[in-house]
Parts: structure tokens; C-alpha cells; sequence
């Protein structure tokens, strides 16, 4: 595909941008970030869109991007195959990954196939990583209410050292995990959120939960294609109420995001359809500074 001189001018403007405007991490294509801050430098782990066949989502490692400052990214390239889980079936695809610092290691939550979330270990950030359960730590075929497809496993830990996964497609799940991270505690529950406005589509995929001035913000997409939203609760298991808009519908089939709260700085990450060549397979990681308004409401301008 040829690309049009507005989105060259486009590319390279968010290339040189500020921290505070949209910033693009790589121009490798990249999708599904999940962003986080380990031992003084930012890592973002991601779906390698770079790598897919361009008419599915079906690379078969995960990609990461190191940066020090925000500013300069290193694209490590595909970091991690799917093949790190010997019971993955051959050819997996690679989906939207998550990642945990706990305990002085660093754990890679990884959705194989659309069917099983797989659960990688490393003594660093960067890896290697190796399968920490010799199984899946979530499973379709295994599990109730796993849901139609246990994917976009985003990790939560609560003030009171609980952790929880939430994850899934058209019905958002969550379920608690052991605090030695060897399993699931309790039972994969539905996760409830009411007051969509009339025009809202309902929950599609990529839950994220996060916590700020102790009210707790559970945001996703809300389909194919989707808004990011957000909901508000007292508690991280819900029930949630709906909020508003965090990214409009993007002129692609996706939206994945995730926010990383750092040195006083609230990132929103995303991707969007911004390099030539891109499209609903082929997307791009940004970056975008975020902050809230004195009753706790998201701005993203
Ligand atoms: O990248 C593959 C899939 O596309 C992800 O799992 C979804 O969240 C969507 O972004």
C-alpha cells in the first residue's frame, strides 16, 4: 500500500512528539500494549503485529519496547514465542499479553489460541521466560465460565495483596490468583457494569482495572469495532457504573489499551492505525499523557 503524504507528515510528527502529545513507540507495527515500569526503565510487552500474515491476527511470539525516558523506544522485536508452552497447540496465535512484577520476578501472562492463558516466569523484565505452570492458567476447554474466547488478561493487585485476572470477550471475567501465582483461587466470575448510554455497544474485549484515589476504574473496549470506556467502583470485582469515553471508535476493527499511572503521570497506551502499510492487523503502539478532573473523570485532552 502507498502511503499518502498526510500520513507520512502524521508518522513523522508523532515520531518527534512531546511526551504529553501522542508519541509512537516503533515503527514496527505493534498492537495490545501493556505498559509498565521495571527496575527504572518502561516496558511495554505487545501483540507483534509486524510478524502476522496481514489478513489475521496470527504472529506466533510477543514483542517488547524498552524505554528509559518515554522519549527513545528500543523495539526488541518478538522477545517470546508461543512454542515457550509445550502444550500450545502448533501455530498458535500469540494475543494481547500482560505483564507482573511479584516477589522479585517477573511473570508474562500470555493468551495462546484464543483458547488458554499461559503463565511465563523470568528473573528480568526483558527474559528469558519459561513456562511457570507446565499447563494453562486459564482453559476454555477446562475451566467454567471461562468464556467464549480467555483472552486479554490484564493483572490487578489490590492494596490488600489480592490478585486478579480479568479477562474474555463479550462478557468480561475475572478471577483471583494464588499468592504464590501457581493457579486460580475461587471461581471465574462474570464482571457486572451498568449504565450504558443508549448509543454505547455493551462490553466487547480488553479489560483493564486500575485504582485511583481509592475508586477503582474497570475500562475496555466495547467490540469490533470499539470504543475504550470506563466504569467506576468500590470494589475490584464490581459491579461497575458506566462513565464515558476514553478513545473514540478508531477506522480499524480494534481498540486495546492500557494505563500505566508512574511518577505522578497517568500514560494511557493504544494502538491506532498510523504507519503505511497499517490496518486492522497491521496497527501501531501510542502513547498518550492522560489526567482526571477534580471528581475523578478521565480527560484525555
Ligand atoms: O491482537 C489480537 C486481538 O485484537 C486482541 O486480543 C484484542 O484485544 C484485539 O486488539
Amino acid at each position: 500500500m502507498t502511503m499518502k503524504r498526510s500520513a507520512l507528515a502524521l508518522s513523522l510528527a508523532l515520531l518527534a512528539a512531546p511526551v504529553c502529545a501522542q508519541t509512537l513507540l516503533t515503527r514496527h507495527f505493534s498492537a495490545d500494549p501493556s505498559p509498565h515500569f521495571f527496575q527504572g526503565k518502561y516496558y511495554v510487552y505487545a501483540t507483534d503485529d509486524q510478524n502476522n500474515s496481514g489478513e489475521k491476527w496470527d504472529s506466533t511470539s510477543w514483542r517488547l519496547l524498552v524505554s528509559s525516558d518515554l522519549k527513545k523506544w528500543e523495539d526488541k522485536g518478538p522477545f517470546l514465542p508461543a512454542t515457550v508452552f509445550k502444550w500450545a497447540a502448533a501455530g498458535a496465535n500469540a494475543w494481547a499479553p500482560e505483564a507482573l512484577e511479584y516477589k522479585g520476578k517477573y511473570y508474562f501472562f500470555a493468551p495462546v489460541n484464543q483458547t488458554q492463558i499461559g503463565l511465563a516466569v523470568s528473573d528480568k523484565p526483558d527474559g528469558p521466560f519459561v513456562d511457570a505452570l507446565g499447563k494453562p492458567l486459564v482453559d476454555k476447554a477446562r475451566d467454567a465460565n471461562a468464556g467464549a474466547e480467555p483472552i486479554d488478561p490484564a493483572v490487578f493487585v489490590d492494596k490488600d495483596g489480592r490478585i486478579y485476572m480479568y479477562f474474555g470477550t463479550r462478557v468480561p471475567k475475572v478471577v483471583e490468583l494464588a499468592q504464590d501465582l501457581g493457579g486460580t483461587v475461587g471461581p471465574i466470575r462474570d464482571v457486572a457494569v451498568s449504565g450504558f448510554p443508549p448509543k454505547s455497544k455493551p462490553y466487547g474485549e480488553a479489560p483493564f482495572l486500575h485504582r485511583h484515589k481509592g475508586q477503582y476504574y474497570f475500562s475496555f473496549s466495547t467490540g469490533w469495532p470499539g470504543q475504550i470506556v470506563y466504569a467506576t467502583g468500590s470494589s475490584p470485582l464490581g459491579p461497575f457504573s458506566y462513565k464515558g469515553v476514553l478513545i473514540d471508535y478508531l477506522k480499524i476493527s480494534t481498540n486495546h489499551h492500557a494505563i500505566l499511572e508512574q511518577a505522578g503521570k497517568t500514560l494511557l497506551f493504544y494502538h491506532d492505525n498510523v504507519l503505511p502499510g497499517g490496518g486492522s492487523h497491521k496497527r501501531s503502539i501510542l502513547m498518550q499523557e492522560i489526567r482526571y478532573d477534580a471528581d475523578g473523570n478521565m480527560l484525555r485532552q
